[in-house]
């Protein structure tokens, strides 16, 4: 069968208004290059953000969108997902959104692996307020939050996701278009959370491009991302930047499969705990 959802299909007719050269630009073409590649149509998709520059993706995509809350995009997407486990569900947002007031939310939503994959578009800053620190700005990193450098060391997003329990990690770069496209096919194909750490950077408040450009190297030869191990190590090799699949698990059962599969309880069940609750409180 030949192809008939090109790219430009899941382009919503809203232009995006980033600032030109931001990275976000990259990862908004490989997400539709990878919906194309998978053909999924586009009123079976629903993408999720929070608060940012990054979060502002659905309003660019022709997809169903919710841009919702600073921080709570993992919880709102899982919920989607539970509630329509037919949809393919994105959450995407930038590395303040998922790592400072949504943190709490982070290793939940890997170790309870819904089937839904999630992009944070990382450029080290906080964009939309005008580039104050983030949590994964560099050590000494000067920032209008810190006028004499930055004292606090950067949390390493793909470690996290590892050490969560995520079921599938990788990383990108929104300037290796193909590559990144390619990684974000494999995360919504992956039956499970998906976590994608893609490097985008902010040219206006945080132009990192030259500096990590240089340390983005391909995986090992022979590199089994079975082993969540060596994903860990070559996780925090921060020397190097390296990009493909991490870490991917065989096999998993999505967090929306598992609630399915309870058993569930008959109205007298609910009265008998609700009832055994109020006794031991009493
Ligand atoms: C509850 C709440 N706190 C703070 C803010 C202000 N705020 C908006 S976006 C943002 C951080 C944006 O940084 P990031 O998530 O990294 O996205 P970027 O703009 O860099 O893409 C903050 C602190 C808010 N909108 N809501
Ligand atoms: S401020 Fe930075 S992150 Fe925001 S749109 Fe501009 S370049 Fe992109």
């Amino acid at each position: 069968m030949a192809a008939s959802l090109v790219p430009k299909i899941y382009r919503s007719a809203n232009k995006p208004t980033w600032c030109p050269g931001c990275g976000d630009y990259g990862v908004l073409e490989a997400t539709t290059r990878a919906l194309a590649t998978l053909q999924v149509e586009p009123h079976r998709v629903a993408v999720v953000s929070g608060i940012g520059c990054s979060s502002r993706f659905p309003i660019f995509l022709n997809a169903y969108g919710f841009h919702s809350v600073h921080g709570r995009v993992l919880p709102i997407a899982t919920g989607l997902k539970v509630a329509n486990p037919e949809l393919t569900v994105l959450a995407v947002g930038g590395d303040g959104d998922g790592l400072a007031i949504g943190a709490g939310h982070f290793p939940h939503a890997a170790r309870r692996n819904p089937d839904i994959t999630y992009i944070m578009m990382d450029n080290s800053i906080y964009g939309l307020t005008k580039g104050q620190i983030s949590p994964t700005s560099r050590l000494q990193q000067r920032s209008s939050t810190t006028p004499w450098g930055n004292v606090d060391r950067p949390l390493n997003p793909v470690a996290m996701a590892v050490a969560a329990g995520a079921s599938f990690v990788a990383r990108g770069v929104s300037w290796a278009v193909a590559e990144l496209a390619d990684l974000i096919r494999q995360g919504i194909e992956h039956r499970g959370f998906a976590f994608i750490h893609a490097v985008s950077p902010c040219p206006t408040f945080n132009n990192t491009l030259a500096q990590i450009k240089p340390r983005v190297a391909p995986l090992p030869q022979g590199y089994d991302p079975t082993d969540p191990v060596r994903a860990f190590e070559l996780a925090l090799h921060t020397e190097a930047l390296h990009t493909g699949v991490l870490y991917r698990e065989p096999e998993t059962i999505p967090y929306e499969e598992r609630l399915a599969a309870l058993e569930p309880p008959t109205v007298q069940d609910r009265q008998t705990f609700l009832q055994s609750l109020i006794d031991a409180y009493r």
